[in-house]
């Protein structure tokens, strides 16, 4: 197998599961923020991928993707019904993100846990070069680094977890705490979204292990492992250029029009996943419809929830649920030609997407726990106007950078209403200042920032060829 001196591991591989008529992959453009925020780093860099194509059946030899190697590592029927959405989704998911829904507790799944990391952590040894770099992402591989190392001491290895790391009560939970911390202590850095993640982390690990940690650096015998706050960021400058397309400006007026002129339009995109408040954000919108604070006439509210990891069972009865709501307020607040809500649960295109938040003048971004939430950047990045105002929760680990958002406990529901009339209502001038400083932030804390500041954190030894860490 020819060796990479860049291996990126992550549960799924960035490529799509059909192939195009001329027999190439394309990148995968699908929900979900691991494959958006790498993307732009490595199709122009030497690198590898190793992860799951999708289907149950024997690995597919893939061909490379804009230069990327991909490494697929098969899943069984059982695998996915036990490691993906049982420990991944059903115990860990939940546990992160402050247990708004209860985690599930089952050996077997933790069986298929270790069993799966296991394989990847023997894909990632094979693709890598000696002395290689091996940046492993996420919850459902939090293993792989600890495996991985006693198969390839020679490698730098790296963890990034995208989404929330839990205070020490709800992590004290688990069955199996030590294991899962010794196998993140298997890397050289673990990088988090926000600096109260490293500090929790750190705690853990004195509690747990009895390993005197501080919130930047750990010694686990011989070895220092280093811990802190990566921000994941967005391709601002790519978002900012689409926005400024012709063809999305055009997309965005039909939009525009479609909806009937309305005075204001307020957006939501989402996966359909109960740690995105939707529930709550559309309870708090038929309040405010109720009351007359806002009218069907004249404002407009989109919420795009693409359908996500269906066979989760409480993704299912949330979706059942917000179908329920967005039909019960239709039909309480709606007119023929006027619907209150329009509710889209398809993946829209990128610049379908792009267009979406051009013609938003207020977006609404209020999970109740996310790691970051790469839909609020984005929107602030394709705002090239200064226009728009963010509803941002202060749940998500965006609202640590985008303090000039207006913030929202979406616990509370008048709170919330009072959040979006202020964003409603608020003063062109406010919203242009709050909205430049934000854009501002984002354009020095870009994807490139956070890959280069990651990976050169990571890289103590200065192995990497320059352009890894440079360009993108
Ligand atoms: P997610 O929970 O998937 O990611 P988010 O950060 O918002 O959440 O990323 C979603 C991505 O999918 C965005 O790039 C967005 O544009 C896209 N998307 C969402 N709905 C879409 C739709 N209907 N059609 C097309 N595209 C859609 C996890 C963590 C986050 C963390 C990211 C990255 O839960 O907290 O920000 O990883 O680390």
């Amino acid at each position: 197998m020819r060796q990479s001196p860049l291996v990126v591991v992550a549960n799924r591989l960035p490529i799509d599961d059909s192939m195009a008529p001329d027999g190439a992959f394309e990148w995968r453009r699908s929900p979900g923020g691991l494959v958006s925020a790498l993307h732009p780093l490595l199709r122009h860099t030497p690198a590898a991928w190793v992860g799951w194509a999708g289907g149950t059946g024997p690995a597919p030899d893939l061909p490379d993707v804009d230069g990327v190697r991909m490494h697929s590592v098969p899943l069984t029927g059982d695998d996915l019904r036990d490691h993906y959405e049982g420990f991944a989704n059903s115990t860990l998911w939940p546990l992160y993100h402050d247990s708004v829904e209860q985690p599930e507790h089952h050996r077997r799944w933790w069986e298929a846990y270790q069993r799966v990391n296991q394989r990847f952590a023997e894909a990632a040894a094979a693709a890598a070069e000696p002395g290689g770099l091996v940046w492993v992402q996420d919850y459902h591989l939090q293993l792989v680094p600890g495996l991985l190392r006693q198969l390839r001491p020679d490698l730098r290895i790296g963890f990034f977890l995208h989404v929330p790391f839990p205070p020490p009560e709800l992590f004290m939970q688990l069955p199996r705490r030590a294991e899962l911390l010794g196998g993140m202590l298997g890397a050289d850095l673990i990088g988090f979204q926000r600096a109260q993640a490293a500090h929790n982390f750190a705690q853990l690990v004195a509690k747990v292990l009895g390993v005197p940690a501080t919130d930047r650096s750990i010694s686990v015998g011989d070895r220092v492992v280093r811990i802190g706050a990566f921000p994941i960021a967005v391709d601002t400058a790519e978002v900012a250029a689409l926005a400024a397309e012709p063809e999305v400006a055009e997309r965005a007026s039909r939009l525009r029009r479609d909806l009937g002129d309305p005075d204001r339009v307020i957006l939501s995109v989402d996966r359909m996943d109960y740690t995105k408040g939707i529930e709550q954000r559309l309870k708090a919108y038929r309040e405010l419809l109720a009351s007359g604070d806002v009218k069907v006439h004249d404002t407009v509210l989109i919420q795009v929830a693409v359908r996500s990891r269906d066979r989760v069972a409480q993704n299912q009865i949330l979706r059942d649920r917000v179908e329920h709501q967005v039909g019960r307020i239709n039909g309480e607040f709606g007119r023929v030609g006027e619907p209150a809500i329009h509710y889209l649960s398809q993946p829209v295109d990128r610049t379908e997407l792009v267009a979406l938040y051009r013609i938003a003048d207020v977006m609404a971004v209020t999970p109740l726990r996310d790691g970051m939430n790469l839909v609020a950047k984005e929107y602030v990045a394709a705002r090239v106007d200064d226009t728009g105002a963010l509803l941002l929760s202060e749940f998500a680990g965006a609202a640590a950078e985008l303090e000039q958002a207006y913030l929202v406990n979406p616990h509370d529901l008048e709170g919330l209403k009072q959040g979006l009339l202020a964003a409603l209502r608020a003063t062109p001038d406010d919203v242009a200042t709050r909205m430049r400083a934000m854009r501002e932030h984002l354009r020095h804390n870009d994807i490139r920032a956070w890959a280069r500041s990651y990976l050169s954190a990571l890289d103590v030894a200065g192995s990497l060829p320059g352009r890894l860490t440079t360009t993108g």
